[in-house]
């Protein structure tokens, strides 16, 4: 690193407010760069003194990390633990019983406080509930629910009694909730009658039932139903049950049972460049660890705060910065059920007023379309709002473009308020790469510097770091304590993936491509380099798109790529060959409307096309590979100024411009 003192910027910095520095858990960039010494000196110390300090051990542990098996790393491995032990009993011991640990505001806008006391004695009943259905350690349980304080309760309640949860977001379709049961070979499935966003109720209970006959989910024995709305839904006796039901029958004290650090705390599918999503398998002391450090100090928490994670529980940010790390450090969270546009697009800023919030983080992708919005819509415009709770912003799950990032430091912060743009993935459990507020001046579009301990680099295909102001591959270089364990069933596809054998099999190849800035050393993420997509912040697989577009009988072949769009980052573009002619005019529109549906019930609305295109071939190399760049750029709407000598059929490329 390199010091303090910094020359000429290629971009705006903006410093860090003084006030800010002042009262900082990390108030300096000597702060920073003594923390990063000490984990340079001695990396594994480092961390056992951390793990130590932030967590309560049952049993301590004597070994901090186990490198013989490497890259399955463990840490802390003999040291006993229980998560949610470490995010309510330990609080409650502490005095913060009656303290608020969550605020939930349901969609039509209802609020509810529950203390740590209440929600330990939540967690307990349904622990106990789920070991009276005989749910052991070990066992795993999906959870398909809505945004909603019983969400957090049944993921700590696994925790509580060492079921690994495997969440699955609520608008992933019955086919996509089978393959997950599937795969992970779950016993149990924890839903809501139905959810409630923006104003409508969606089912969910009738998409459990719709994937438990697909055939593949007989590890299921029991599926519990959180009552949300009191709607209809079929109930199949012997498997079926009411949450409220089960649970007002329990005692409300269970006792933790004490895991290995290493024990799975749960698995959250994602999507890699092959067509079938990856579970990736998280530990239970690692993990919690950087959920507990990086809460307190790339959000700056301290115990006045209210906190206001966005994410949905159902991806990895609602995991570690809503069910585990606000708790883990006896924060109060604010939980929405909703949407940031209903009942308008003020609904954010209406509530960050009304719960006085003071650290607000959410996607990029939200913060663009509010501030279309806003522009076209004065009533909803944040400055209607009294947002001077508000002392820190974070970002996370895409690049923030810097117009985004200034509307957001201007319009929300008030100019005041530092920004956090978080890089990090579902693999790494936490921050990665990322200001830490008192120390770091900001450039926009950056996320600046990684987090004490994180050992990235830039490097080359060979594995040779790169200097700064050159692009290459983002690279961890040395193992961290939240880092993904294994592909849940899969061992070989997480050490190719994660770790090839191109760098030696000793780095963890993040899939996103960085460059560093020649003055700061300030990272910058360039996208990613695989064929995964980012869509409103959601990970997306090309793969398995095109395998969803080519499992509808009309059609061939698929390929699908990204484009970028101003609003979600990046859209999904397929070109579709059909096995009959090529449509054109209304039936054209007609069947890519269809194949957009055949794409949101086999994966999920959100992995639905934005454009289809038909041809009668697709652009490929005389060996038969379909050539990607060309597709992604004809599907900018630009020119092909590339060489298409290889090409076996350049004439395509004209049909595939067309749109419908
Ligand atoms: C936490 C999360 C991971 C991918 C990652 C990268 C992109 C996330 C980012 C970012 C630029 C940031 N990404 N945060 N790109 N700046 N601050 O999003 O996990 O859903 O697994 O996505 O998202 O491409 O590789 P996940």
């Amino acid at each position: 690193m390199s010091g303090t003192q910094q020359t000429a910027q290629t971009s705006t910095l903006y410093p860090v407010p003084a006030a800010f520095a002042q009262s900082a858990h990390i108030g300096s960039r000597e702060a920073y760069d003594k923390l990063c010494q000490e984990a340079q000196h001695d990396h594994t110390a480092y961390w056992g003194r951390l793990a130590r300090e932030f967590l309560s051990w049952h049993q301590p542990f004597t070994q901090t990390l186990d490198e013989r098996q490497a890259p399955f790393y463990k840490w802390f491995e003999d040291g006993l633990l229980n998560a949610s032990y470490n995010c309510l009993d330990r609080q409650i011991e502490a005095g913060l019983g009656d303290k608020t640990a969550i605020i939930f505001e349901a969609d039509d806008g209802q609020v509810s406080h529950v203390s740590y006391k209440e929600l330990l004695s939540r967690v307990s009943r349904l622990a106990n509930a789920l070991k009276a259905q005989g749910v052991k350690k070990g066992d795993r349980v999906v959870l398909y629910l809505p945004m909603s304080v019983e969400g957090v309760v049944a993921m700590q309640a696994c925790a509580r009694i060492g079921a690994t949860h495997s969440v699955v977001f609520g608008g992933f379709s019955a086919q996509s909730l089978r393959d997950r049961i599937e795969d992970a070979g779950a016993v149990m499935v924890i839903t809501a009658d139905e959810q409630v966003r923006g104003g409508k109720t969606l089912p969910l209970k009738a998409i459990v039932d719709e994937a438990l006959t697909l055939g593949g989910c007989d590890s299921i024995r029991q599926v519990i139903v959180f009552q949300r709305t009191g709607g209809k839904v079929a109930f199949q006796a012997g498997r079926d049950l009411w949450m409220h039901e089960l649970t007002a029958a329990q005692s409300d004290v269970c006792a933790p049972e004490w895991v290995s650090a290493e024990h799975p705390l749960f698995l959250l599918y994602t999507s890699g460049s092959t067509g079938k999503p990856k579970g990736v398998q998280h530990s239970t002391g690692g993990y919690l660890l950087h959920a507990a450090v990086t809460m307190k100090w790339t959000f700056d928490y301290k115990p006045d705060d209210v906190f206001w994670c966005t994410a949905d529980i159902g991806w990895v940010t609602g995991h570690t910065y809503v069910a585990y790390g606000p708790l883990a450090n006896g924060g109060t969270q604010l939980v929405f059920e909703g949407v940031p546009t209903y009942p308008d697009a003020a609904r954010f800023w209406r509530m960050i007023e009304a719960h006085k919030v003071s650290i607000f983080y959410t996607a990029p992708t939200a913060i663009r379309a509010l501030i279309k919005a806003a522009e076209s819509d004065a009533k909803v415009h944040p400055r209607n709002f009294d947002l001077s709770s508000l002392r820190l912003l974070g970002t996370v799950g895409e690049p923030i473009n810097p117009a985004a990032w200034e509307w957001y430091h201007r319009e929300i912060g008030g100019g005041k308020c530092p920004i956090v743009d978080t890089f990090w993935q579902t693999e790494t459990g936490g921050h990665m790469i990322t200001p830490l507020p008192g120390a770091h001046a900001l450039t926009p579009g950056s996320c600046t510097l990684p987090f004490p301990g994180i050992d990235a680099a830039i490097v080359d295909e060979t594995g040779k770091e790169v200097p700064w102001g050159q692009g290459g591959l983002l690279v961890v270089r040395k193992p961290w304590p939240s880092m993904i364990r294994t592909i849940w069933g899969d061992p070989e596809r997480f050490q190719k993936s994660y770790y090839p054998p191109d760098f030696g099999g000793k780095y963890y190849l993040a899939g996103d491509g960085a460059i560093r800035d020649v003055n700061t050393g300030y990272f910058t993420i360039t996208g990613r380099i695989d064929d995964v997509l980012n869509v409103s912040g959601h990970r997306m697989g090309t793969m398995e798109i095109e395998s969803a577009l080519v499992s509808h009988p009309l059609v061939a072949e698929a390929a699908v790529v990204g484009r970028p769009d101003d609003l979600t980052g990046e859209a999904i573009c397929a070109f579709v060959v059909l096995k009959r002619p090529r449509p054109e005019g209304d039936e054209a529109k007609q069947i890519a409307n269809e194949l957009r549906n055949h794409v949101g019930q086999e994966i999920g609305p959100i992995a639905k096309p934005k454009d289809i295109r038909f041809g009668d071939n697709l652009p490929k190399t005389r060996s038969g590979k379909i050539m990607r760049r060309l597709l992604r750029v004809v599907a900018k709407g630009e020119d092909v100024t590339q060489d298409t000598s290889t090409l076996e059929n350049p004439a395509i490329l004209d049909q595939l411009s067309q749109r419908n």
